[in-house]
């Protein structure tokens, strides 16, 4: 644990989101000194947050160095750096810089499930918190998944299943999980990122201090550094001694533990093999945390899974139309097609966004094997273009209507349309969402 922290005598929050706001309003509630600060002098709840925590506690503007240094504690969102000069020179000045998970840690009295990962976080962390309220536990949900963490603690809670993106994991020092996991491990964000190792290293600072640890069997880089706790329970890949994996019988694919078989893939209502693996990540870190396996079978038929990733939007005319606007890394677009793609058609991709700094190499074999034509979008389609020109068909499109249009005309009965951008939304959408629905309504105008 920690030495912490917001006991400090006076506490500089930095960034007034979600998380800062959520910060905020702990420590008001606890009667503390602290101040927030935000570098967007147009914040768009600006005079809503003067009003709540009054204008001597809120500043906009450039971070000032005085002001953080005076801090005992500076309590940074994820979306700061905690690279940004002026936090480093608080650092160096004496203030103790952390992020909102680590103050949760400390206040939290429930075991905590950790999930991280370039990809499935949100579906895995969910679906791990369906299982814990189908079995009866008091759980909160949260995380990177969008309820900030401060604002799940509670005395009632027995569980608390987080999504943590390495954003938050840069700025904790010792989890102490009572089950850790690294899903998987892709490049994502590497404009923020020097390079693959660094953002490995973040992901891995999950691990530090939990009881037992959950790991991918597919993948080396989601192995804790060392093995800490029990004995780790791995998943995916053929079932054996400690893994939930699959095992092949007459009448197709089962999940199972070690030797036993529980129940056929196909009764998952998540469709695509990548689904399977999250299937039996939420499996693992559910026995993980001691919840019963019937009833995390019976949450598992139920599990619908979430908007926009790999949702079923429609089928016209033979061609089924899947929304992955939640893909937004190359990793999870390479998941989506190979997930998704028919034993008999192709795929038709729309891809493209805003790049995030992606080399998007990686998607040329699956495209060339897969995919029958991609139509392009946004900032990174040139890039895109360069990448794949020799692999697959390509088309332009100026917005996704158009790109829709333009996919009707090439898929073919028993293709599967699949909107797996592999970049993040920015350039031409509000947000992941946006894009999402926005490729709904233009589906459902051609039908
Ligand atoms: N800001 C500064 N200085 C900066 C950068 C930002 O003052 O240098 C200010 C902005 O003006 C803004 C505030 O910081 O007012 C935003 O803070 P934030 O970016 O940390 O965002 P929050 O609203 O606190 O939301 C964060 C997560 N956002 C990011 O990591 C970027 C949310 O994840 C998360 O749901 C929420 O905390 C609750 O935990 C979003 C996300 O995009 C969904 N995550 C990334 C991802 O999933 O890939 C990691
Ligand atoms: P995250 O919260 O990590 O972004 P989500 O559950 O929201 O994860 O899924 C995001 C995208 O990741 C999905 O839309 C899909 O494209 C891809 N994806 C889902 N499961 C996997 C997996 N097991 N491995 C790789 N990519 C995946």
């Amino acid at each position: 644990m920690t030495q912490l922290i917001a006991t400090s005598s006076h506490t500089a929050i930095v960034g007034a989101g979600v998380t800062g706001v959520s910060v905020a309003r702990f420590l008001a509630r606890r009667g503390q000194r602290f101040t927030l600060l935000d570098t967007c002098v147009d914040h768009p709840k600006r005079a809503e947050l003067e009003s709540e925590f009054g204008k001597n506690r809120v500043f906009f503007g450039p971070l000032n160095v005085e002001q953080l240094a005076r801090a005992e504690e500076v309590v940074v969102s994820p979306g700061v750096p905690l690279s940004t000069p002026e936090l480093q020179q608080a650092r160096n000045a004496g203030a103790r810089v952390v992020g909102d998970i680590d103050l949760f840690v400390h206040y939290a009295k429930a075991p905590i499930v950790a999930i991280t990962g370039s990809n499935a976080k949100s579906t895995v962390t969910t679906l791990v918190g369906e299982m814990a309220r189908d079995a009866g536990v008091k759980v909160a949900v949260g995380g990177n998944l969008g309820t900030p963490a401060m604002d799940l603690l509670a005395d009632d809670i027995e569980l608390y299943v987080l999504e943590l993106s390495s954003f938050q994991l840069e700025g904790v020092p010792k989890l102490g999980a009572k089950v850790a996991t690294i899903l998987n491990i892709s490049a994502d964000h590497m404009d923020r990122y020097p390079d693959l190792p660094t953002y490995h290293q973040t992901k891995l600072r999950v691990y530090y201090g939990a009881q037992q640890v959950v790991y991918n069997s597919q993948s080396v880089l989601t192995q804790p550094p060392m093995s800490a706790g029990a004995v780790p329970i791995t998943f995916g890949g053929r079932a054996e001694f400690r893994r939930f994996g699959t095992i092949e019988e007459d009448d197709g694919t089962w999940l199972a533990w070690q030797l036993d078989p529980l129940m056929p893939a196909s009764e998952l209502k998540i469709k695509g093999k990548h689904n399977i693996d999250n299937a039996l990540a939420a499996l693992a870190l559910g026995y993980a945390a001691e919840l019963p396996i019937d009833s995390m079978l019976e949450t598992l038929r139920r599990f619908p899974g979430l908007p926009h990733r790999c949702e079923w939007v429609a089928e016209i005319d033979g061609v089924n139309y899947f929304n992955d606007s939640k893909g937004t890394n190359v990793g999870a677009a390479i998941a989506a097609i190979q997930g998704l793609a028919p034993a008999e058609g192709k795929v038709v991709l729309i891809a493209g966004g805003e790049p995030k700094g992606a080399d998007f190499s990686e998607l040329r074999k699956p495209v060339e094997k897969s995919v029958r034509c991609a139509v392009l979008i946004g900032r990174a389609a040139e890039q895109l273009a360069q990448v794949l020109a020799d692999r697959t068909d390509l088309q332009f499109a100026e917005s996704l209507t158009d790109a829709v249009e333009q996919v009707r005309t090439r898929a073919e009965p028993g293709d599967v349309v699949l909107l797996s951008p592999a970049c993040a939304s920015f350039d031409m959408f509000t947000d992941y969402r946006d894009r999402g629905d926005q490729f709904r309504r233009a589906v459902e105008a051609l039908s």
